[in-house]
């Protein structure tokens, strides 16, 4: 029996012949009929005597356990009794990485209604879309972000009410949440009543919406991090995904809280200030993106970084060459994993002792991947096909046709061309749209950018085909430089010829583009399609 009163949520799910099959094979996933992800994770905690632990830190304040509970409860109450919100409300969430955001968080889930957390990046455009689809009615925001929230507002009448947070205003929500018990007892939610829609925009178009319910929470506490990560309750992490990313809600908030350890929610987490900021809290488990370690790789010696232990790097292929300048200038060795907002996390990884720099990993425990052909049939070692995985998460968008381009026998097509290696190691190629097809030759974008990626001049690149008269399309580069570089032709040709020497050397850049940046999306994937328009 759902706990939704407001069951839009339960009626925008795909039809059951849509879904991904669902495996539950590990006796640790196992969930009883009842399940409200809130209490697993936080209410745990004080109950057995770990109230007083670390829990959270940043925005102006740090937390124990007890008091992010405290928060979370009083945050309830005003939900339920100032807003008016019922189970199922669906409630919209905006603000860069704080305590208060995560205190909201738990708040929602407390209440039984869902989390629609956003990127703070989008302007009122974009959060139209996603009210409307989500058919939001009440919203949190961090008062700092709230002028792009009111135009949305005034357009989308379906948001009855917003209240700001990390704001002063007697109106505002601290000023509220004061006012209640820090009591509150968590609606009883089902295991599969949604407790998150997701967000993805994907490369162009609509976004997309991917629900998730409390059980789907808990999977992903147990499937990759006891397995891969195997973090412990001393752990301090941090990192830099956004927690409306779902690699930065599960990597920076139910990560660190399935173990009891605490975590740093960093506002701003440029390169820059992720390195300084791990110094100065002594952060142990660290989660960024492919381009961040590397950016952040010719600064390690500038830092004290003693405290540092583990490093996960997710979003975007890692290229050999930046595992190894990672390696090389901390001495760590960056665990690699494939998530999806669409699988809520990371289903191929390896541990520090599994790495294989190059390739992404094997299936997580509690999930199974494999390599599918054109006709739906499994490939063998070394050939390259459609990435299919199935587990105990996977896809379900709210009310949209794409759920029959992602959802094939049971599988879940994440969109990504890969091969499996005679070890059983998954080995990354391209996403499946952006192989480039030249005089006949297929050629995988990401394979020619980790070639030029180890050159010393490259400080990023990007590989795209472009139209040709003669082959179809040609691989073209775009290069951003390190520091005191000169992109001339000499170096056009330097590059060319260390591409040949490395990989098949019809693979080279016919060619190349020197420029200041490259685009990317707000979750820090490289925007190709962008690079092909430009050319
Ligand atoms: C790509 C990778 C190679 C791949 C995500 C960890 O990125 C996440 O979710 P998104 O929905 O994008 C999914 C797509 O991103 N990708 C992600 N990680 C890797 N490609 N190697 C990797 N290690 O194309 C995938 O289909 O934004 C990542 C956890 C949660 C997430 N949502």
């Amino acid at each position: 029996m759902s706990a939704h009163i407001d069951t839009f949520a339960r009626d925008h799910l795909p039809p059951a012949e849509q879904w991904p099959e669902l495996v539950f094979d590990l006796p640790e996933l196992q969930f009883p009929a009842r399940l409200n992800c809130a209490t697993e994770l936080l209410d745990r905690w004080p109950e057995l005597g770990h109230g007083k632990q670390p829990c959270l830190r940043g925005g102006g304040v740090e937390w124990t356990y007890e008091q992010l509970q405290a928060e979370a409860n009083r945050i309830a109450h005003v939900l339920v009794e100032d807003l008016g919100v019922v189970p199922g409300n669906r409630v919209l969430l905006r603000g860069a990485n704080t305590p208060q955001l995560a205190a909201c968080w738990f708040a929602v889930m407390k209440a039984g209604a869902i989390a629609v957390a956003t990127m703070p990046l989008l302007r009122a455009k974009e959060l139209g879309q996603v009210l409307q689809k989500a058919e939001v009615s009440h919203a949190l925001c961090d008062a700092a972000l709230a002028e792009e929230l009111q135009a949305a507002q005034a357009q989308c009448p379906v948001l009855k009410q917003t209240l700001l947070f990390r704001s002063t205003a007697p109106e505002g929500l601290e000023a509220r949440a004061a006012a209640k018990p820090a009591q509150f007892k968590n609606v009883d939610t089902a295991a599969d009543d949604v407790a998150l829609i997701a967000f993805t925009s994907g490369t162009t178009g609509q976004p997309k919406g991917t629900m998730h319910f409390h059980r789907d929470v808990i999977a992903i506490c147990r499937c990759w991090p006891p397995h891969c990560l195997r973090a412990e309750a001393s752990d301090v992490f941090i990192g830099s995904p956004p927690l409306a990313f779902t690699f930065g809600l599960g990597g920076l908030l139910l990560f660190p809280m399935s173990v009891g350890a605490s975590t740093v929610l960093l506002e701003k987490a440029s390169p820059d200030a992720l390195l300084a900021a791990i110094a100065q809290h002594r952060a142990t488990v660290c989660f960024t993106a492919p381009t961040s370690y590397r950016a952040m790789a010719p600064q390690v010696g500038n830092f004290d970084l003693k405290s540092l232990r583990k490093c996960v790097s997710a979003g975007e292929a890692l290229p050999a060459a930046t595992h190894a300048l990672w390696k090389q200038a901390t001495g760590i060795e960056l665990i690699d994993g494939i998530g999806a907002t669409e699988l809520l996390h990371i289903f191929i990884s390896h541990d520090e002792a599994g790495a294989k720099p190059g390739a992404t990993g094997r299936a997580v425990p509690g999930y199974r991947a494999c390599v599918l052909g054109d006709e739906g049939q499994v490939l063998p070692a070394g050939q390259v096909g459609r990435l299919a995985v199935k587990g105990p998460t996977g896809c379900r968008y709210l009310a949209d046709d794409r759920q029959l381009g992602y959802v094939l026998n049971g599988w879940n097509l994440t969109g990504d061309a890969y091969l499996q290696d005679e070890a059983g190691y998954f080995v990354y190629q391209a996403r499946t749209d952006d192989m480039i097809i030249s005089g006949g030759y297929n050629i995988a974008g990401p394979e020619v950018e980790s070639a030029l990626l180890a050159h010393p001049a490259v400080a990023e690149c990007g590989v795209v085909g472009v139209p040709d008269e003669e082959r179809g399309q040609i691989v073209k580069a775009f290069v951003v430089l390190r520091e005191g570089q000169v992109g001339d032709a000499a170096l056009v040709k330097t590059l060319q010829d260390f591409v040949k020497a490395t990989i098949a050397p019809y693979k080279y850049p016919r060619a190349i583009e020197f420029r200041a940046t490259l685009p990317r999306t707000e979750t820090g994937k490289l925007q190709r399609f962008r690079l092909k328009q430009s050319s």
